[in-house]
């Protein structure tokens, strides 16, 4: 992969079980379970520290979607984090590492808000598991979108059905409706774009990398976020390989419906755990 080894932080749990934070965006761009890559990133994706890396878990804020103020999916992914705390393991061998991003002159150009943006990540021996906080450090009310972008890398997509859908309302943005979800299990045949509300806080997907079925528990993010190009749209993408859209499934954790509100000095926390499972076959 062509980025500089100054711009990454490597997490070792040891047990070929590891997870690799660009500093570009703090994007999770590998995490590595007993030898098996659980998430996607493209071959195609460009690290020149400006656009957003094309696969890993980048991390949406202030805004989802296209934004007047800035770049689509704001301006989180897309800045320099700082590393706060260096990878260490606790007492039952998890390591963590700690990054924060602060208000700049290239925020403030944008957004004119003062705020701290923690982002925690832990990796256990079969799961990933990231705290998210935004701390209002500003004299005003400010609201916010968020989102963990995650890539997730399947052998073959159309193989990998997501349980725990069914019944959830959803704003279709491809065919620019609001519907139910009937089905038990979603599986993806076609460009998908969709934002599942008040989500319960497990949704599973099955047949990911290493014959993995994964568990995504989530914390304070009432929104799931389902999406794949498919064949047209990934031909367009200049950092997707034309092929390569069969590889991931897009399943997201977010607050993107509502905004969260935070006043001055409140803070907002948010969780994410993408647990690895051994199917039994
Ligand atoms: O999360 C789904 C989505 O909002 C899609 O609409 C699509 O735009 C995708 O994000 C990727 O966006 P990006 O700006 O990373 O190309």
């Amino acid at each position: 992969m062509n980025y500089s080894p100054d711009d990454i932080v490597l997490l070792d749990r040891g047990n070929d079980t590891s997870v690799v934070v660009h500093l570009h965006g703090a994007t999770i761009i590998s995490w590595r379970c007993a030898g098996e890559e659980m998430l996607f990133l493209s071959k195609h994706a460009i690290f020149d520290n400006l656009k957003a890396i094309r696969g890993g878990i980048p991390i949406v804020f202030p805004k989802f979607g296209p934004w007047k103020y800035g770049p689509q999916h704001g301006f989180a992914r897309v800045l320099r984090w700082k590393l706060e705390m260096p990878p260490k393991k606790d007492k039952h061998g998890n390591v963590f590492a700690v990054f924060v991003l602060e208000d700049n002159d290239l925020s403030r150009a944008m957004w004119n808000i003062m705020f701290k943006l923690v982002y925690t990540i832990r990796l256990e021996e079969s799961a990933l598991h990231v705290d998210f906080s935004v701390h209002n450090t500003d004299k005003i009310t400010f609201g916010f979108n968020c989102l963990l972008h995650n890539y997730l890398l399947t052998p073959e997509i159309t193989r990998s059905g997501i349980i725990g859908l069914q019944n959830l309302n959803y704003k279709d943005k491809v065919k620019s409706e609001e519907d139910t979800e009937r089905k038990e299990e979603v599986f993806i045949r076609e460009n998908v774009d969709r934002i599942y509300n008040d989500a319960p806080n497990e949704i599973v997907i099955g047949n990911m990398a290493g014959n993995r079925t994964l568990m995504l528990k989530t914390f304070n993010f009432p929104d799931i976020v389902v999406w794949n190009p498919w064949k047209d749209k990934a031909r367009n993408m200049i950092d997707l390989g034309d092929q390569d859209y069969r590889k991931f499934v897009c399943l997201e954790a977010g607050r993107v419906t509502h905004d969260a509100i935070l006043k001055p000095g409140q803070s907002f926390e948010c969780s994410q755990i993408i647990a690895a499972i051994i199917a039994v076959l």
